[in-house]
Parts: structure tokens; C-alpha cells; sequence
């Protein structure tokens, strides 16, 4: 099986960022044509298939018929996912690398460049996407009391808990 690395990470960025790379537009749920995936990423429907199922995190999901796909979180481009606010667990995890912390301890966890902050469910996916950026560190987030205090959260379809911002009353450091 060729090695799919490379087409995955270009798919991340065309269904996240910069549909116009391929000349593309997303509707306003985030979802491409998969006809114009393929034509544009120059890909058959199996290699496509082979992508969306075998994504360690799930990234992408196709519609019923497989005419359209999308990817599941991330987006820094504007669009709406659809997502029903659901009520978080006590705790979840935001893994992030030394450097940020003095900005995060003063401003709390801002969603950056994305649309949303990403939060995880446990303590090993955080070191995972902590680990992207160096040295992971893990910061523990008091989600039940967010909600409680009325913030609004929501669920992605692989996993990804997304909020707007966490201000650093809510945020336990380490150490
Ligand atoms: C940091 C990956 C300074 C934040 C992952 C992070 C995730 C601040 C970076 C998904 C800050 C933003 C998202 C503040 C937050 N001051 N730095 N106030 N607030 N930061 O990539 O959460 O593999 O946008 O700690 O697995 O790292 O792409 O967010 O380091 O689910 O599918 O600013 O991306 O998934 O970085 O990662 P990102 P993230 P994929």
C-alpha cells in the first residue's frame, strides 16, 4: 500500500484551511465535493477511502452516499459543523508546550488561529498533541465547573471537545 502521509496532510489543510489550493470551495458545514477531491488531489475514491478510514484520529468523515466529506475539527476557515452543545466530563486535558504558559496563565487558552480551543479527554491524547510542538505539559481543565458557570461546550465526531476560550481561573498548571 503506497504511503498516504503526504496526501493526508495535504487533505487536512484543503478541508480545514485552504480549500482554494485546489480551487475548491466548502459549503458552510465544511463539506467538498469528494468528485472534486479526487480530481483536484488527483486520487481514485479507494485511495480517498483508504484515508478517511484508516486516520488514527478520525479526521474526516464522508456523507451518506460518499459524494461529499469534510474534515471533523480544526477548521480555521469559518464554517459551522453543526455540533449540539453537550455537557462535559469534570476535567479535560489541554497539552501545550512550556513557552506559551506565562501568555496562557495571563490570558488563559485562546483558540488561536482555529475556530474553537481544542480540549482532550484524557491525559495521554493531551501529551500527544502537546508532543507536536516539543515538550509536552498538560494542563488540566475544569470543564464541569465552566459549564456549570455557563460555557458552552461541544463534541466532535472523533472525539475533540472544542470550546471558545478557557480563562485561567479554570485552568490547574502543573507543578
Ligand atoms: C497555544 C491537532 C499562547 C495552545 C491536535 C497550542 C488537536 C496559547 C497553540 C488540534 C494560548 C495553538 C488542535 C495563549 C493557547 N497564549 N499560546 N493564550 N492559548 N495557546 O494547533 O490545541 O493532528 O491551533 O496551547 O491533535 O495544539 O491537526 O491547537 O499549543 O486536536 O488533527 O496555541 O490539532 O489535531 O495550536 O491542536 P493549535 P492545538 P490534528
Amino acid at each position: 500500500m503506497r504511503n498516504y502521509t503526504r496526501a493526508s496532510k495535504f487533505l487536512s489543510l484543503v478541508l480545514r484551511h485552504q480549500p482554494e489550493k485546489i480551487g475548491i470551495t466548502l459549503d458552510p458545514h465544511g463539506w467538498a465535493k469528494v468528485r472534486e477531491i479526487l480530481l483536484g488531489m488527483n486520487l481514485t475514491m479507494e485511495d480517498l477511502t483508504y484515508i478517511v478510514e484508516t486516520d488514527e484520529k478520525q479526521r474526516y468523515s464522508f456523507n451518506e452516499d460518499r459524494t461529499l466529506i469534510r474534515a471533523n475539527q480544526g477548521h480555521s476557515i469559518s464554517i459551522d459543523l453543526e455540533l449540539e452543545a453537550r455537557e462535559p466530563p469534570e476535567y479535560l486535558y489541554h497539552g501545550t508546550v512550556g513557552q506559551f504558559l506565562g501568555s496562557i496563565q495571563k490570558e488563559g487558552l485562546q483558540k488561536q488561529k482555529r475556530q474553537y480551543v481544542h480540549l482532550s479527554p484524557d491525559v495521554e491524547t493531551a501529551v500527544k498533541v502537546g508532543r507536536r510542538r516539543g515538550r509536552p505539559v498538560i494542563l488540566q481543565v475544569a470543564s464541569g465547573r465552566m459549564h456549570e458557570d455557563g460555557c458552552t461546550f461541544y463534541l466532535s465526531e472523533n472525539g475533540v471537545w472544542l470550546t471558545d476560550a478557557v480563562p485561567p481561573e479554570y485552568i490547574k498548571f502543573p507543578g
